[in-house]
């Protein structure tokens, strides 16, 4: 009898504590990068909050597929959530294009002092018309050219190389403003693709060139970086849509504090990484005028900046301090 009352206590504790919900989010980088981190942390904080209710899974390494497809099934619900760069929304969330120009951000602070501000919430509006609900905002750092080839110190030095950009025009039309071949593909497919010389190079941020490798196969990288592109974590409105709203503002709290944890561990991520593939044997260009690659993106902000919506935008962006 004893046993029996025992047996029934265990079954029903263990039963309150197994997940109701469980979200599924994808990741296209390994365990152990900032974003992985975070959205685990975020996931940690939900468990605890929701005594084991809610439970989210985080695939890391593309397990799930590559950036722009997982965004497309977030967006169906086929998948409930995905981190992943703005700059991979473009065709989905039209602002996200705005917020991918080329020297747009000054510093990733200035990103920050953006996003966390009513700007934030303008760009947040805008997913959730598309059926996503950013839930955070998570940091990419900058992003720079690196090659197989040669070190460039210039604009002109990019004359005629091929670049693997993410697959979006605005980084299409990039490249052509700096007399560079583009070529979009998805993340996974640019190792190999440097290696077996398809491409000269990629640009990034380091710790994406550090932890895909890419370092070994095209060692040299100019500090150049003309790309600030925020990161967010993005759930399918489905999926949110199902949660109650005590859930939602669990998770919504989870994931602002997963941001302030990741904005830390990115900064520390990338001076390791930084270190790593300088020890590793990439040569680093520091040294770089950044003024003619400003100034050579002139007809990219003529082509995309063009209502008067996106230029207010692009103005306030400008004023924000
Ligand atoms: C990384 C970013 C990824 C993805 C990748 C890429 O820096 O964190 O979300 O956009 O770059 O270049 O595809």
């Amino acid at each position: 009898m004893l046993m029996t009352t025992l047996a029934g206590l265990l079954a029903s504790a263990s039963f309150a504590t197994a997940c109701e919900i469980t979200l599924r989010s994808s990741d296209t980088h390994p365990d152990g990068y900032p974003t992985v981190e975070g959205v685990k942390a975020m996931a940690e904080e939900v468990r605890e909050k929701t005594d084991g209710r809610i439970c989210i899974e985080v695939f890391p390494s593309s397990q799930l597929g590559e950036e722009k497809d997982t965004i497309e099934q977030t967006q169906f619900g086929v998948i409930d959530m995905v981190r992943a760069s703005f700059g991979s929304f473009n065709d989905i969330v039209p602002v996200t294009q705005i917020m991918s120009l080329p020297y747009l951000f000054t510093s990733v602070e200035h990103s920050h002092a953006v996003l966390d501000g009513p700007i934030g919430e303008e760009i947040a509006a805008a997913f959730e018309e598309r059926d996503l609900v950013a839930l955070a905002w998570y940091d990419g750092g900058a992003r720079s050219f690196y090659n197989s080839q040669r070190p460039i110190q210039s604009i002109a030095d990019l004359e005629g190389m091929k670049f693997r950009v993410m697959q979006n025009d605005v980084f299409v039309d990039m490249m052509d403003a700096l007399g560079a071949n583009a070529t979009p593909m998805p993340y996974g497919e640019v190792y190999s693709s440097i290696q077996t010389g398809v491409i000269d190079g990629a640009e990034n941020n380091f710790p994406s060139y550090d932890s895909s490798g890419h370092a070994e196969v095209a060692k040299y990288f100019t500090l150049d970086e003309h790309l600030i592109v925020p990161e967010l974590v993005a759930m399918s409105k489905t999926s949110w849509d199902k949660l109650t709203p005590e859930d939602q503002a669990i998770l919504r709290e989870a994931a602002q504090n997963s941001s302030t944890l990741q904005r830390e561990l990115w900064a520390a991520q990338e001076q390791e990484s930084l270190d790593k593939v300088t020890a590793a044997g990439a040569e680093v260009i520091t040294e770089i005028d950044k003024t003619p690659f400003i100034e050579a993106m002139v007809p990219v902000y003529d082509k995309y900046v063009t209502t008067p919506e996106n230029k207010d935008l692009v103005e306030r962006i400008r004023a924000t301090q």
